[in-house]
């Protein structure tokens, strides 16, 4: 087995975006692109030799293939050891929690989340740091620098590796061993939860959920901790096999996509709980008994409710929430007397608040919730989270939300995609509305007047970084806000997100239809940002 070293020339497009590099899946099978980025992280990070890797992915479409490419790169570039999921599936929670308990290096996890998978769909790759984080922004500017001026990379001439069982192999001087996907994270899950009450709940005979892994990673996770753990009847999982496209769906866990899931929860004989989680199994969607709820109300009362929690009775530092996230758990934070930090989107920026024992949960609109157990959000904890909490309550999901508004008020909230406009028309609305920022306060939109207007920009506590431009404020003065950005995830031309948010103390208008209770703003939206004439869509593609 000889090292090998490649000339290779830069391709121009590997940046990463708000979580690693999402390229449609013929964009990494041209000759040299997955090699370039992978030695540009290796370049970037530069201490690799005997160094210990976490690998893993969510089981898409050129999973196995990227696997065993890495593998050879690692062993080219000095690192001694890597961990990687048995048959390559590692959920992106799971990586998190491998990395932290090995006090690994880092980890490469290979996922494009929610975007759908297959030979047409999307791949993905992001670079975890040591306290089992996505990389901050200067180690992914220093990737793409060093992507920018590659012109070799190294790797061994050797055989596949057998990532199929359990176990050590060697790859010239370095060890693969192949670990069950799933042990750490479920022992890390029951150092938090109290699985005795869960296995109760779960065997009572009287309490039914249904957890949707919509054929991505989730699955082995699930099965394993609900169904052989906890006791809850074979069938509880479903769509439990990851599948290389996700059976055709797109794995995002919102009330459009995960519509199996919905027709259940929202049919006759509904079970009282239901949840699903995306591609990589970081994200989830908590629903009751047809019942909706939303992730920023997800995060505010699992923040209200945490002491109940064994893994969490000593209370919260803080928490945590991206600036698009609705403002409900700042009114729990304010109640508990405990600090809320607003970051831009993008797990990443929750990392140092965690680490620096600011924050000890976090969550983003995105159906992304957390806590410092990792350094990523974690789809499967945010259901025990819940499952915990009924257990202790008594209570139906429906029950313990409108208790909560009852007590906080409601934050109505709602987010409208525009997916796949063209570019230069999404630049032209955000360039235009960067324009007429300074104009707006003061202005009157039929009973809302503006009470602010800025493009958010974000200092970190912790290090002092800036990073600006991270989405378009407009707050009024009840409180109500709309924010425009342009995602970062999305591979076919640019997704238009506006993000909606009124504030309802009053319990007897708590009952309003989402849409209708955003109505007025909505239409304020369009007005503002010509949302229908520069993006030629009549309406959005997405609402979640
Ligand atoms: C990623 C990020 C999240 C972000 C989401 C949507 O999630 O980790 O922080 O909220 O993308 O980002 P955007 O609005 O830029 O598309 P995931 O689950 O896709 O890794």
């Amino acid at each position: 087995m000889t090292i090998q070293t490649i000339a290779t020339t830069p391709f121009s497009d590997q940046k990463p975006g708000t979580s690693g590099l999402r390229k449609a899946v013929s964009v990494f099978q041209q000759p040299h692109y997955l090699e370039n980025f992978v030695q540009s992280i290796f370049d970037a990070i530069g201490n690799c030799t005997g160094a210990t890797l976490v690998l893993g992915g969510d089981g898409r479409f050129y999973n196995r293939q990227a696997i065993q490419i890495i593998l050879k790169m690692a062993a080219a570039n000095g690192f001694s050891l890597v961990k990687v999921g048995q048959r390559g599936i590692l959920s992106t929670p799971a990586t998190s929690c491998v990395i932290r308990k090995y006090h690994t290096l880092g980890g490469i996890i290979l996922s494009a989340s929610h975007n759908p998978g297959g030979p047409n769909g999307d791949f993905g790759i992001k670079y975890n740091i040591g306290n089992g984080g996505p990389a901050p922004e200067k180690i992914t500017e220093a990737i793409y620098a060093r992507s920018k001026v590659i012109d070799t990379y190294k790797i061994l001439d050797s055989q596949d590796v057998n990532i199929d069982t359990l176990g050590e192999t060697k790859l010239g001087s370095m060890t693969v061993e192949v670990i069950d996907s799933v042990s750490d994270y479920q022992a890390l899950m029951e150092s938090l939860f109290d699985f005795d009450a869960l296995q109760q709940l779960l065997t009572n005979g009287k309490f039914r959920i249904c957890i949707d892994a919509l054929h991505a990673v989730t699955g082995p996770y699930a099965h394993a901790i609900f169904e052989k753990r906890l006791g809850a009847p074979v069938g509880t999982v479903m769509n439990g096999v990851p599948l290389e496209d996700f059976g055709g769906g797109h794995p995002d866990p919102n009330l459009v996509y995960a519509h199996d899931l919905v027709e259940r929860l929202f049919g006759e004989y509904a079970p009282d709980f239901g949840a699903a989680s995306d591609g990589d199994g970081d994200r989830n969607m908590i629903l009751g008994r047809k019942f909706f709820v939303t992730p920023s109300d997800s995060l505010a009362i699992l923040a209200a409710n945490a002491t109940l929690v064994p893994g969490y009775a000593g209370g919260l530092a803080g928490i945590a929430r991206s600036m698009p996230t609705s403002q409900a758990p700042d009114r729990v934070a304010a109640k508990l007397g405990i600090d809320c930090y607003e970051t831009p989107t993008g797990w990443k920026f929750f990392g140092n608040l965690l680490d620096a024992g600011k924050a000890t949960l976090c969550g983003e609109e995105s159906f992304g919730t957390g806590s410092n157990h990792i350094r990523e959000k974690d789809g499967l904890w945010a259901v025990l989270f819940w499952l915990n909490i009924l257990a202790v309550r008594q209570q139906s999901v429906e029950e313990i939300v409108r208790a909560h508004w009852q007590e906080y008020g409601r934050n109505y909230y709602s987010r409208h995609d525009y997916e796949a406009i063209d570019s230069q028309r999404a630049d032209t609305l955000m360039k235009n509305l960067q324009g007429i920022l300074p104009s707006l306060p003061g202005k009157k939109y039929g009973s809302y007047e503006v009470e602010y207007s800025d493009n958010f920009s974000y200092t970190d506590p912790v290090d002092g970084s800036v990073s600006t431009n991270q989405g378009v404020r407009i707050g009024f003065t009840d409180g109500s806000r709309i924010v425009f950005r342009l995602s970062g995830t999305g591979t076919q031309g640019a997704t238009l997100r506006v993000y909606l948010e009124s504030y309802e103390p009053d319990v007897s208008k708590q009952d309003i239809e989402t849409q209708q209770a955003l109505g007025d703003l909505i239409q304020i939206a369009d007005e503002i940002a010509q949302i229908k004439v520069n993006t030629g869509m009549d309406k959005p593609t997405v609402i979640t």
